[in-house]
């Protein structure tokens, strides 16, 4: 098939799984059109069967915001009649199953007619979607998409409580393609850049937004390392870094920290690490813990929104109540503690990782595009 996506291009979890949805799509043959306002970060090589179409927004002074959803239709437009695609596939709501459905009305008109799938990600049903100024356009093109998934039931609970839809949502979970060989072998080399060899190393991956709660990160990591000798290793950056580095300071716990910024392959760092953490205060379904878990790494979370259906309790991690920091480092020593314990949490982490691989999830998605071709 040839199959337009459409999403947004940023480290984002989203972004992530649009553009390993589409590499995946086009290993396997079809021909994928990524439509979006700069290349995707995980697109990072040419590879056959891939196209990206870049939408230009123009800055004429007149615009006081840029009609950056006016051009992102006007392209779908533009590619859906020279590449002869299929269907559409958009990430995340707003504004891209908006434009997708003026596309498709578009093309209606002129004589074409293409079905758009729309899958929600979460922040814009939780978190944006909860913004009633944008309910109206949300519960729209929910109901208007042709076909519409989300990636946790929790998430689809949450859209039937926020949107007045009776819609059909099919869950259809994230996946990680990568898995790594052995979860308890480590390089040791790798981890020395790191930590020293009786150190355990903690890590968190996130956009440092409010939500992440990253700030519940430094306190449960200070809590555990006054037990369990360890360093935290933070990757990625956002709003909340600052107030991060202020409590590091304010705790004293500024040399066992590590801040990396933003990198396009943290699971590959985090193969060093021994316990993810992630605190968050909403999570439709936390790519970065399974991301984590891929690479045997045991996480200690919230049990909030979707993540219940990626970290199982007492089996991948521990999951407490959102805010909880004192059960969070309680169970974050439970799993470093000793090393028999540790070594089977990575295996078993690994395991239920598994349980989303990028094998059992890619037919689910193909099977629904085929669906909407017929059914359209
Ligand atoms: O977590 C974010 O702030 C980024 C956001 C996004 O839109 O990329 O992530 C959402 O989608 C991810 C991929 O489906 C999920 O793994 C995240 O849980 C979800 N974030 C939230 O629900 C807060």
């Amino acid at each position: 098939m040839k199959i337009g996506i459409v999403l947004y291009p940023t480290f984002g979890g989203s972004g992530v799984v649009a553009t390993e949805l589409g590499k995946a799509l086009a290993e396997k043959g079809h021909q994928i059109h990524f439509i979006t306002y700069s290349q995707p970060v995980r697109l990072s090589s040419f590879r056959d069967n891939i196209f990206y179409h870049e939408v230009v927004v123009s800055n004429y002074p007149l615009f006081e915001f840029q009609p950056y959803e006016t051009e992102l239709a006007s392209k779908m437009v533009d590619v859906v009649e020279n590449e002869g695609l299929d269907l559409l596939h958009v990430h995340y709501a707003i504004p891209h199953a908006s434009a997708a459905f003026m596309a498709q009305q578009i093309l209606k008109t002129r004589g074409l007619e293409i079905p758009f799938i729309t899958t929600l990600h979460g922040t814009d049903i939780t978190l944006v979607g909860k913004d009633k100024s944008f309910e109206p356009v949300i519960t729209f093109c929910i109901n208007q998409s042709n076909a519409v998934t989300a990636v946790s039931e929790s998430l689809k609970q949450d859209t039937y409580e926020h949107f007045d839809t009776q819609r059909d949502i099919k869950v259809i979970p994230n996946f990680i393609n990568d898995f790594i060989a052995d979860p308890v072998a480590q390089d040791m080399e790798r981890r020395r850049k790191y930590a020293q060899d009786d150190e355990k190393i903690i890590c968190h991956v996130s956009n440092f937004r409010k939500v992440k709660r990253v700030e519940d990160v430094v306190r449960i990591f200070h809590k555990i390392n006054q037990t369990v000798k360890s360093r935290l290793l933070l990757i990625g950056d956002g709003p909340e870094r600052h107030n991060v580095e202020l409590l590091c300071r304010e705790l004293g716990t500024c040399d066992r920290v590590m801040t990396v910024g933003k990198i396009r392959d943290a699971a590959n760092l985090m193969s060093v690490a021994d316990l993810f953490l992630l605190p968050s205060e909403t999570e439709s379904f936390g790519l970065a813990a399974l991301e984590a878990m891929s690479v045997g790494v045991p996480v200690v979370s919230s049990n909030t929104g979707g993540i219940p259906e990626v970290n199982k309790e007492g089996f991948s991690g521990y999951l407490s109540d959102v805010g909880d920091i004192d059960d969070m480092a309680k169970n974050g020593v439970r799993i470093l503690e000793d090393e028999a314990t540790l070594n089977q949490f990575k295996m078993q982490a690994k395991e239920q990782a598994m349980k989303f691989s990028l094998a059992r999830i890619l037919p689910e998605y193909e099977k629904l595009y085929q669906e909407v071709k017929e059914r359209f």
